[in-house]
């Protein structure tokens, strides 16, 4: 068994809404179970800037599935949310991202781990320092030190839960 992180976005239609399903759709992934969720978060957009605020979190789970496997079930979801991959950083339905997957490092071109950019953006570190505080990204250390970093980025944790 692996433990996995996976962050959820979403910043278009009712984005707590879909945050809330998707939560629920990743309970029944395949030989997985579900540990952890964050509080939700609502976040100004990261790159692509002139598009609405997002709402994030981050969950854990312990799975039998590889990193490919889970990657593959986290792409059906997206797909029955509607989402539509057209250019990088667009608004969208739901982005589920393979943040973590135990130790694994990957430089394949699909699937990097760990997530090449989640040691720069708030909108992951804030949702995962609660459910994971002491946890380390292979490569770079400790999260909560990355996290100190990121002060200039707009995020606030919604009162509503997951
Ligand atoms: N996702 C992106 C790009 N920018 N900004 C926020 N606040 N939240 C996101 O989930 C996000 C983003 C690419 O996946
Ligand atoms: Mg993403
Ligand atoms: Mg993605």
């Amino acid at each position: 068994m692996t433990r996995a992180y996976i962050a959820l976005g979403a910043n278009l239609g009712d984005p707590v809404a879909t945050v809330r399903a998707a939560i629920e759709a990743l309970r029944d992934l395949p030989h997985s179970q579900l540990l952890a969720v964050s509080s939700l978060y609502r976040t100004a957009p990261v790159g692509l800037r002139n598009q609405p605020d997002f709402i994030n979190a981050v969950i854990s789970v312990e799975t039998q599935l590889d990193a490919r496997e889970l990657l593959d079930e986290l792409f059906v979801i997206e797909a029955r949310f509607g989402r539509h991959r057209s250019v990088p950083n667009a608004p969208r339905t739901l982005d589920l991202d393979l943040l973590l997957h135990g130790e694994t490092v990957s430089h394949d071109l699909q699937l990097t781990l760990p997530h090449p950019r989640m040691h720069e953006r708030a909108f992951v570190l804030a949702p995962l320092v609660e459910i994971a505080p002491d946890i380390t990204i292979p490569g770079r250390g400790l999260i909560q030190i990355w996290l100190a970093r990121c002060t200039d980025q707009q995020i606030e944790v919604l009162s509503v839960t997951a």
